[in-house]
């Protein structure tokens, strides 16, 4: 039974996540560890019956190997004419629910699952609000791994300061549940996100970027207060 408070605290923005989720809904499942608890308190209102007849859709590989610890019964967009809720975390959000993800390098297919999603839900602690896109986390563009070179010039020509994200031990680069690569962008600056969103992918090679603009519909924020977790 963990104490730590940040965990608490994920914990309890997953559960207020999973509270909203309804009877017969098809859900979009997101990927990190905010959403992670939100998986396993669908999966747990699924196994006291106070859920039923839910499928989800997972968004990586990691949501897919969860929804199964947790039985939630899984389908693939070939099999539904739509998602009623996606839930999922990020890296930043701002004042107008835009997001930057990407940091799971799952963020191609987070976009498709969670822009189809009638109700967008966004699970984050608080020090994921940012005022301005940009500020505390790399733009992630997942590309093409034979275009990565012009990639990088084209991002730079854009001002930005492209880097191919590496694994954890350095061996080798990242590579997504696609087979590509992630490219990690500062941006000192991001005017106008839905702008640089489209510009980004429109470089040949580029498969998807982790500006999600106009696409959150609501934002749970997890805060620690007097040591206590808080929606
Ligand atoms: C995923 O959740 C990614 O897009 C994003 O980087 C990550 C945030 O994970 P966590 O909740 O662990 O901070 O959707």
């Amino acid at each position: 039974m963990t104490t730590d408070p940040v965990t608490l605290m994920k914990q309890e923005v997953g559960k207020a996540a999973a509270a909203r989720v309804k009877s017969d809904s098809i859900v979009g499942l997101g990927t990190g560890s905010t959403t992670a608890f939100a998986i396993q308190y669908i999966g747990e209102r699924l196994a006291s019956g106070e859920l039923k007849n839910i499928v989800g859709v997972p968004t990586s590989f990691q949501a897919e190997v969860l929804a199964k610890k947790y039985n939630i019964p899984l389908t693939t967009l070939d099999a539904i004419d739509h998602i009623d809720v996606a839930i999922d975390g990020a890296d930043e959000v701002d004042p107008q629910k835009n997001l930057i993800k990407g940091g799971g390098a799952a963020h191609t297919r987070e976009k498709v699952v969670d822009s189809l999603a009638q109700e967008f839900i966004v699970v984050v602690d608080g020090g994921k609000l940012v005022d301005k896109l940009g500020s505390t986390f790399l733009l992630p563009v997942e590309v093409i791994p034979m275009a990565v070179t012009p990639v990088m010039r084209k991002l730079e020509d854009l001002g930005g300061k492209p880097d191919l994200r590496m694994g954890i031990k350095k061996a080798g680069p990242v590579v997504t549940d696609q087979g590509n690569l992630v490219i990690d962008v500062k941006f000192d600056n991001i005017p106008n996100p839905a702008s640089l969103e489209a510009e980004i992918n429109n470089i040949p090679g580029v498969l998807e970027n982790g500006l999600f603009v106009g696409v959150a519909d609501v934002v749970l924020v997890g805060e620690i207060v007097d040591g206590k977790p808080h929606i």
